[in-house]
């Protein structure tokens, strides 16, 4: 276990109470592993601090020491990046968890960063009103956590990801000093944009203490489709088809049929339709009026393409149409830990991807499954790779994985991040100028290096 100075121990206690400075392992060991089980850490301290000004103090004391921090907000990041996996304190931002008045006249909120995603949901819909961006995490991931990995989720069809959603921020940056620009004006071109730097930056460059929010109409007409292909190419054709021709598109989500069949046992529910399906796909419009006979002529104008489809108006309806998408990440969990590779392709390469991908793993292990699924609206597939006997299938998998992905022209990481998982692959993605420029962006914020050092950049290089 790393020791942690007994002087800048007391300091950090002195700033939070010491009920709020956990060391006894019992109360670190939640914040120290990952949701997937696969990284894990170990912390001398785990500092809860109220407000910005607890985060300030928290960080002077650290940079003064060159104590290394990890932020986390809900810890249910899929790339490893909230774990301190070299002995770092934790900053945990669940304690800021106030969230302001909604000024209904700007459709706007600001929220501390450790709001989970449900408390900003139940919060705004009072005033009819939604965040941008929803998963299936929402009970347990927080503003902060969403921002710093740039989320995407289901909506993004519709709403952009979290980055778009993202007005202004308050942050610490790593000497302690604050940064607060929060007036959540929609045109403000006074020179860089920090909501834009630190969305997707993983706690490498400031911790956010509060975010002002861009809100959008609650669209209370809603129906979901599941709709089933012969092909995953079919399901690609069809996605496309579907995004021209829906203006009330709110999701397309896709599942294919190694995920289908986990996740179906998982719920103990059959699948509705398609029983010799490739891929299904998710299809939910929402609108102010009632938006289903668009969707079914939508599902018709698609002809042949459709081998079957499920549709549902009401509320449980829909919602046991959406189980079937929304557990599988927890399917998936209890078959052992799995390779997350979250990936992006072009439209015209989806279907050779998905196609390819269960032998291109073989070669490599085996003994490894690929269970996919995603966002296809978005080009985003979830390859999750299982090894045998729930253990971990070789590391070689995700190196064909990523390397053809880029091949492809695609990009390995498309929501979740680059995390402490990725970060050996980045350069498949980025080219040495942009690497060197991300270099630059971190020593100018952070030149101690002591924020979250083990995620995004290269080993060696941050
Ligand atoms: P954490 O896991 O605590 O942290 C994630 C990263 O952000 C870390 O690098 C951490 O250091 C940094 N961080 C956290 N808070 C702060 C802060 N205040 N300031 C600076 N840095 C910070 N993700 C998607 O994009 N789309 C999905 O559809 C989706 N679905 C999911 C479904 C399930 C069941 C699960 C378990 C996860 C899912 N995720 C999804 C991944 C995860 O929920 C998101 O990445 C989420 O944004 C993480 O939020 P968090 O508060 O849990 O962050
Ligand atoms: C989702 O879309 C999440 O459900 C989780 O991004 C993906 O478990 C995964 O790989
Ligand atoms: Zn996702």
């Amino acid at each position: 276990m790393t020791m942690l100075d007994g002087t800048v121990a007391k300091q950090f206690e002195e700033i939070v109470g010491t009920n709020h400075a956990l060391h006894e392992h019992e109360l670190t060991a939640a914040y120290i592993t990952d949701w997937t089980g696969r990284f894990r850490g170990q912390s001398p301290m785990v500092l809860r601090p109220a407000d910005t000004s607890q985060v300030s103090e928290l960080v002077k004391v650290a940079a003064r020491a060159g104590v290394k921090i990890v932020p986390q907000g809900g810890n249910t990041g899929l790339v490893g990046g909230s774990v301190p996996l070299h002995g770092e304190v934790v900053i945990s931002t669940l304690r800021m968890d106030h969230c302001g008045p909604v000024d209904a006249l700007a459709q706007q909120v600001t929220v501390g960063a450790g709001v989970t995603l449900a408390d900003a949901q139940s919060h705004v819909a009072l005033f009819n009103l939604d965040i941008g961006v929803d998963l299936a995490a929402r009970d347990t991931c927080t503003i902060g956590g969403m921002i710093a990995t740039n989320a995407g989720g289901i909506n993004v069809v519709r709403y952009g990801s979290m980055r778009d959603q993202v007005l202004g921020v308050e942050a610490v940056l790593s000497d302690g000093s604050v940064i607060s620009h929060l007036e959540g004006l929609e045109k403000d071109n006074t020179g860089y944009n920090f909501p834009a730097l630190l969305a997707g930056s993983e706690g490498t460059l400031a911790i956010i203490t509060k975010a002002r929010l861009r809100l959008h109409p609650h669209l209370s007409e809603r129906c979901s489709a599941m709709v089933a292909f012969r092909t995953v190419d079919d399901a690609v054709v069809a996605t496309s088809q579907l995004r021209r021709t829906l203006p009330a598109l709110q999701a397309v989500e896709v599942i294919f049929s190694e995920a289908m069949n986990l996740v179906s046992a998982h719920i103990g529910s059959s699948v509705p339709v398609g029983g010799e399906a490739e891929a299904w796909l998710i299809v939910e419009v929402a609108a102010t009026s009632d938006p289903t006979d668009g969707l079914a002529t939508a599902i018709d104008e698609l002809g042949p393409l459709v081998l079957d489809v499920a549709v549902g108006v009401d509320a449980s309806t829909r919602n046991s149409l959406w189980q079937f998408r929304e557990k599988i990440t927890e399917a998936i969990s209890t078959q052992g830990t799995p390779h997350k590779l979250d990936v992006t392709l072009g439209a015209s390469r989806l279907s050779e991807f998905v196609t390819e991908i269960p032998s291109l793993i073989s070669t490599v292990d085996d003994r490894a499954t690929a269970v996919m699924f995603g966002h296809l609206g978005d080009g985003n597939v979830h390859v999750n790779i299982l090894g045998a006997d729930g253990s971990e299938p070789e590391e070689g998998v995700d190196h064909a994985v990523l390397n053809y992905v880029a091949q492809l022209g695609g990009s390995i990481s498309a929501e979740h991040g680059i995390g402490t998982a990725k970060r050996e692959f980045l350069h498949l993605n980025r080219s040495s100028a942009e690497l060197a420029a991300f270099r630059a962006i971190k020593m100018g914020l952070d030149p101690q290096g002591i924020l979250n050092p083990n995620v995004l950049l290269p080993p060696n290089q941050s």
